[in-house]
């Protein structure tokens, strides 16, 4: 981010149609051509003294001083045909990234005049399309049309010409009622009132009072020189699936079928689902049919994260669209990072008594967060620190649970060799070699059973159920782990049928050689390594 300098700066300004320059045609609203040509006629957008003197050709309009040195010129590019925002669809936006593309090295930034009901998906489309930005890209509109005596429309126009002409924020933005947000995490929430739009989850990058306000570390940077580059070939099979309690897997299912080949599904919380079977398996069966599921919160703060067992998927960040997940969910290495910080932090902090106190609380969160990013180095710090790796955090783990979870095999060993307890379970009564299985880590499972673990009764007997659903499912790689672990792959599901029936009902021939082939076919367990 960086103020815009030089004497003049141009601007494209494309017009494409919305309530700011709608009229009124048989008491309904309609798309008016001709902004610019109103635009002329109001001072505030127009310096025609200046324009005659400078010899501006009779497409550009100029802006009057914002500061002593710099002028804003620009040119509105009017659509044809103009629409009501409604009836944007993918080809519109297609067409407004390859206008900014085709115009880019002409100008300076971009204003994009746009209805405001569908202005933030516009925002965020574009934001996807244009990728490498290095300019400003501002979209804005109006409640009331412009030519109206009480419009917001002036103002958030000249607002954006002003931001965009002044400052280069490499970014497509949306400009609202003195706020500029990022246009893919704006999102407009009232159809009256002049403040449209919020961002309920990142704060604006901007605000424009008597000073203008730039928040700084939220803008993001150019990266490198890269030229623009238009993504322009867009899926339009791609559906919004909205989750709510009873939520039929039937409807589920009709949604999910073909053409359909991605779903944005909005989930509760944090990003967790209802867990019936039935549905899930919709969903497995339509992603193992190639169907790319996003998870996405209904809730407008927060964001998904791992946490529960109901939760699903978690995406990458592309253009500012994602806070970046906590430092846990990240699994860093603890080296030079928050939590890497912590433990230095730790480290340094003086033997008085309120120092131990602390040291002895945060302990156990810190050395399972580390754990579970198989950060050795880390855990090596906390030893060293006097760290006991066996004490539990507040959900009954130890950091071998966390571990386990990740899969991590060097840390798995190190705690081994520390002499974590192998067999602790937690608040919930698990062990770590469940959530080995439950990761699907064979090594982890090996030195776990090798260091004497086994699964209790409780773990063993609703281990059923889910084996019938990997045999149901031909998930072999599944049963192989449950069996490396110890489990009695006979043990009947909650109805009484083992995986064998079921993979035999289901004519799963793989998954019923494999049981057939356990030492006396079903009802045999892994051996227990010496
Ligand atoms: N229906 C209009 C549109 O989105 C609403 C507006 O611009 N205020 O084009």
């Amino acid at each position: 981010m960086a103020r815009a300098v030089g004497p003049e700066r141009r601007l494209l300004a494309v017009y494409t149609g919305g309530t700011i320059g709608m009229r009124s045609e048989l008491g309904v609203l309609v798309p008016g051509t001709g902004l610019a040509a109103i635009l002329r006629t109001l001072p505030m957008f127009h310096d025609e003294e200046h324009a005659r003197a400078r010899g501006l050709s009779e497409d550009t309009l100029v802006l009057p001083p914002a500061s002593r040195n710099q002028r804003i010129l620009y040119t509105v590019l009017e659509c044809q045909p103009l629409f009501d925002s409604s009836d944007m669809t993918i080809a519109e936006w297609v067409c407004l990234a390859q206008t900014i593309k085709r115009h880019y090295e002409q100008y300076h930034g971009f204003v994009v005049i746009h209805g405001t009901d569908t202005m933030a998906f516009a925002a965020s489309m574009l934001s996807f399309m244009l990728e490498n930005l290095q300019k400003t890209v501002i979209l804005t509109g109006a409640q009331v049309p412009i030519h109206a005596l009480w419009s917001d429309g002036r103002e958030n126009l000249l607002g954006a010409l002003l931001m965009a002409g002044q400052y280069v924020i490499p970014e497509v933005c949306l400009f609202f009622q003195n706020q500029l947000f990022r246009g893919n995490r704006a999102t407009k929430v009232d159809a009256r009132r002049f403040a449209a739009f919020c961002s309920p989850n990142l704060l604006p990058l901007a605000t424009v009072g008597a000073d203008i306000t730039i928040n700084r570390e939220l803008v993001r940077k150019v990266d490198g020189k890269a030229g623009l580059v238009v993504h322009s070939s867009m899926e339009q099979d791609v559906g919004l699936l909205r989750l709510y309690p009873g939520i039929p897997a039937a409807l589920v299912r009709a949604f999910l079928q073909p053409p359909l080949k991605g779903v944005v599904m909005e989930t509760f919380g944090s990003g967790n689902g209802p867990t019936k079977p039935d549905l899930l398996q919709e969903l497995r069966v339509a992603t193992e049919r190639g169907l790319v599921i996003v998870n996405c919160t209904h809730c407008l703060q927060g964001a998904v994260t791992t946490d529960y067992a109901a939760g699903m998927l978690l995406t990458k960040d592309l253009r500012g669209e994602m806070t970046p997940p906590s430092v846990e969910e990240r699994r860093p290495s603890l080296q030079g990072n928050t939590l890497g910080g912590g433990v230095s932090w730790l480290l340094s902090l003086s033997g008085s008594q309120e120092a131990d106190a602390l040291r002895n609380a945060l302990v156990p969160s810190l050395a399972c967060a580390a754990a579970h990013a198989g950060d050795v180095e880390a855990l090596q710090a906390l030893v060293e620190l006097g760290s006991d790796l066996g004490l539990v955090d507040f959900n009954g783990q130890t950091p071998l649970h966390a571990a386990a979870r990740g899969g991590h095999t060097e840390a798995v060993t190190m705690l081994l060799q520390r002499g974590v307890d192998v067999n602790t379970r937690d608040t919930d009564g698990f062990s770590p070699l469940l959530l080995a299985v439950r990761g699907r880590h064979p090594g982890v499972i090996g030195l776990l059973r090798e260091a004497g673990a086994s699964l209790s009764t409780q773990e063993l007997e609703e281990a059923g159920t889910e084996l019938c659903r990997l045999a149901y499912r031909a998930d072999l790689e599944g049963l192989q782990v449950w069996w490396q672990a110890g489990a009695d792959l006979g043990q009947p599901g909650y109805d009484g049928h083992s995986a064998l029936h079921v993979a035999e009902a289901a004519g799963n021939l793989a998954v019923v050689a494999f049981l057939q082939s356990l030492e006396g076919a079903v009802g045999a367990q892994a051996p227990c390594p010496e």
